[in-house]
């Protein structure tokens, strides 16, 4: 017997679209899962496009108000996606009414907002996961499974990077509609919150926590067009940031994010580099990880010098996270299955009573971590994070 959680979905950007599309496609490819998503009720600000929507996506209901979305008594779970300075008044509301929570990343406009929807969430009881889809990724999930296997031995180095090109032109306005990103007030922070939190939740995820960090952020075209009333305003938001950290486990880490890499519209990357081996991902093909073998965990034996090299896993074999859900060995799947992947371990976590991570909780270490990063580059000085 199949259990609906009856979804509100707020926002219907290039966030809800993804969203809206793994609630359509869980049930089918993960059969096994009792909890079904019902596309209940869709919110947004503009009557027309939130119709059309609605209609494409299969939403039953509509709401210009997330107010009236949250409270409806038809929806058990609240997805948030919409502007991060919206992040904390809805889930506070979702919260106090007794719903599951979905929120788009960052979880906040900063650690102590933050805080407060750690707070509120865990006082009701409520399920939530933030959407960093990346780690959903079969090869990124891989990548876990090696680490925790012990296949790096002990870590020396991480470094990640996020790089795109969208805002080199100084014509691109900022604010409103899909250009909030660019704006301090509806997005707390640039390049930091917006991809380097991406990386840091990955970071957090495979190498543990972080201890200190330094960084330093530049703001290149310092005054845009606001899209709302058309005025000049400064640019409140950083455009690429460069960070140094320490983690915990005493491995060394570089973080570098920038809308100004010419040329690269998503380049996502992690490397880690190990006693006994190092691994290494990119976005760009985001079906393969990279793995060079030092030592070899079955033997404990170093593997021969002439034998030795990096070796590129394509994974998309049945034995690889999530990939015996979709087609057979050989065939890719990509960024969107991520999305489908989380909805599946969520559904999974309501079932098993166990959350799915990251929750709340854990992205608020992620938002701490940002807090710092922009800290760090206002003062130009080292920041140590309080465990
Ligand atoms: C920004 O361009 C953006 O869409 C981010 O907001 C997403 O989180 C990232 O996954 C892709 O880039």
């Amino acid at each position: 017997m199949t259990q609906p959680l009856r979804i509100g979905l707020i926002g219907y950007g290039f966030m809800g679209k993804a969203h809206a599309n793994a609630y359509s496609k869980v049930g089918h490819f993960f059969p096994e899962l009792r909890h079904r998503p019902v596309l209940q009720a869709v919110c947004a600000r503009e009557p027309e496009k939130l119709g059309r929507f609605a209609e494409t996506w299969g939403f039953a209901h509509t709401e210009t108000d997330w107010r009236a979305l949250v409270a409806r008594p038809d929806i058990d779970a609240v997805d948030i996606c919409v502007p991060n300075n919206l992040h904390r008044p809805i889930a506070l509301a979702a919260a106090a009414a007794g719903k599951a929570i979905l929120c788009e990343k960052p979880l906040a406009m900063d650690a102590a907002e933050a805080e407060e929807m750690v707070a509120a969430v865990e006082r009701a009881g409520v399920a939530t996961m933030v959407w960093y889809n990346y780690r959903r990724l079969p090869a990124v999930t891989l990548a876990k499974q090696l680490i925790a296997d012990g296949r790096l031995g002990q870590p020396f180095h991480y470094r990640a990077s996020f790089l795109q090109d969208w805002t080199i032109s100084a014509d691109v306005p900022q604010g409103g509609a899909a250009l909030w990103r660019l704006d301090a007030a509806a997005a707390g922070s640039g390049v930091t919150g917006d991809l380097l939190a991406h990386c840091f939740d990955t970071a957090l995820w495979l190498n543990g926590p972080i201890a200190s960090l330094v960084a330093t952020t530049e703001t290149f075209v310092k005054e845009r067009m606001h899209q709302e009333h058309g005025r000049i305003e400064p640019v409140g938001i950083d455009d690429a940031c460069m960070v140094l950290v320490r983690f915990a486990n005493g491995s060394m880490g570089t973080f570098e994010s920038t809308r100004y890499a010419r040329g690269h519209k998503a380049l996502k990357t992690f490397e880690m580099n190990g006693a006994d081996g190092s691994l290494a991902f990119d976005l760009h093909d985001s079906q393969y990880l990279d793995l060079f073998e030092y030592r070899a965990k079955q033997t404990g034996q170093k593997v021969e010098d002439q034998l030795a090299g990096w070796r590129r896993i394509h994974v998309t074999n049945f034995e690889h996270p999530y990939m015996d859900h979709w087609w057979v060995p050989g065939l890719t799947i990509g960024y969107e299955h991520s999305f489908v992947h989380a909805v599946a371990d969520f559904l999974r976590g309501l079932e098993s009573g166990t959350l799915v991570e990251p929750t709340f909780r854990t992205a608020l270490e992620t938002q701490k971590v940002c807090d710092a990063v922009l800290q760090s580059a206002r003062s130009n000085a080292w920041v140590t994070l309080a465990r």
